[in-house]
């Protein structure tokens, strides 16, 4: 009976613990966010991005990569609120910003758009068409699939220097990276996942150039890139060239896979930022355990980095608005 009484004032306890608990919890958005948040407003919505996407791509597969750096720009500025689709006139925007450098695939989310609202008109935002569109480019490059959680809304601002000061550089070491992502409530599995999305696309000779000539001042290279690497590096990039466009992943570069881990495993990563997660015991681990297709489990983390990403500073239910097109406020 006392048993019994126990049991039953522990369980009550336990509720009110649990209800003071949920009262103090951090209000956050995200729990606004579902999969298939569109099922019932916009059936089609999912299908009519996914054939924007692939549309644009059977033209230029090498849009995949850009449309995925697209949402990662996006959700690191300001949350995921659409803000890096946003145009000022005085140019004071995030496109504007240094970081975006070779942002581009705009108009596939236009497209994208201009179909949605012939569909069902002001009901699909332009923020969740970013985290679709993200989603549907790596399948095309025949990434992982996840389920896209979805009911985001479109922020109304957008700041030049919120770009300059938000976005990890690729000349930021272990600290510095960690310190970001954290900030953004991502984790060092996060970060070390997410850098994975570098297993496709381009970057360009002024990001490296640094590390091949002149690392610290002795007419050195970076010690933390390949020596053979570096010299390879150096016939493509004269210490002038601002414009050529490097490979991240060579040879693999159109396919989203699990080399990227091989590379920076070996010194070969492109950017400092990538040679950086060889810096900490964790990241370390992490890229040592992915080099190998066998037992790699980086396509299902990235799913998961990826849903986690896109629920940084989201606006839900009344907040922010649908915008009718991405490039403006309504
Ligand atoms: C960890 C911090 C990161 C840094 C410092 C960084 C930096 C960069 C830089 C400098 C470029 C090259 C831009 C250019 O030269 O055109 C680039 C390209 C790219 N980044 Fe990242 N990035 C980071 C994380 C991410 C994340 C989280 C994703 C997505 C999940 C991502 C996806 C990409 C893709 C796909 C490209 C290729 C774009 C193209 O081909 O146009 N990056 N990144
Ligand atoms: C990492 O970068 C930060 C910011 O640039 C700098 O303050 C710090 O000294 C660096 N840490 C190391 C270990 O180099
Ligand atoms: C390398 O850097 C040092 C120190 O900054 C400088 O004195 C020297 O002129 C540089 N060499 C070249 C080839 O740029
Ligand atoms: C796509 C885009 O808008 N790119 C811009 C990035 O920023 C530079 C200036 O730093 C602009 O010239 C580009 O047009």
């Amino acid at each position: 009976m006392t048993a019994l009484k126990m049991t039953i004032s522990g369980f009550v306890f336990l509720q009110i613990l649990l209800f003071l608990l949920s009262s103090f919890a951090p209000p956050t958005n995200a729990q606004g966010l579902k999969v298939g948040f569109y099922d019932k407003k916009c059936p089609k919505a999912e299908l009519i991005v996914k054939k924007s996407v692939l549309d644009a791509m059977k033209n230029d597969p090498t849009l995949g990569a850009p449309l995925l750096r697209m949402f990662f720009h996006d959700c690191f500025v300001r949350g995921c609120e659409g803000s890096v689709l946003l145009e000022l006139k005085n140019k004071k925007d995030e496109k504007n910003a240094i970081p975006n450098l070779s942002l581009r695939g705009f108009e596939i989310i236009d497209n994208a758009k201009a179909a949605l609202e012939k569909e069902c008109p002001g009901v699909v935002s332009c923020s969740d068409v970013l985290a679709l569109v993200a989603r549907d480019a790596v399948v095309a490059l025949n990434g992982p699939s996840w389920g896209v959680e979805t009911g985001r809304r479109d922020g109304r601002v957008t700041n030049i220097n919120e770009a300059r000061s938000n976005l990890p550089s690729p000349f930021d070491n272990i600290t510095s990276l960690v310190t970001q992502f954290k900030a953004k409530g991502l984790d060092k599995k996060d970060l070390v996942v997410l850098s994975g999305g570098h297993t496709v696309g381009n970057g360009h000779c002024p990001l490296i150039t640094n590390r091949l000539y002149n690392f610290t001042g002795k007419g050195d290279s970076d010690p933390n890139l390949d020596t053979e690497y570096a010299a390879a590096l150096r016939k493509k990039c004269k210490p002038t060239d601002t414009t050529t466009a490097l490979e991240m992943d060579p040879g693999s570069f159109k396919t989203f896979d699990e080399s990227y881990f091989k590379l920076v495993s070996q010194r070969r990563g492109l950017f400092q930022s990538d040679a950086a997660l060889l810096d900490s015991q964790e990241t370390k681990s992490y890229v040592l355990k992915q080099k190998n297709s066998y037992g790699s489990s980086f396509f299902k983390d990235f799913g998961v980095s990826m849903v986690k990403m896109g629920r940084i500073g989201v606006l839900t239910g009344q907040l922010g608005e649908v915008r009718k097109k991405c490039r403006m406020v309504n």
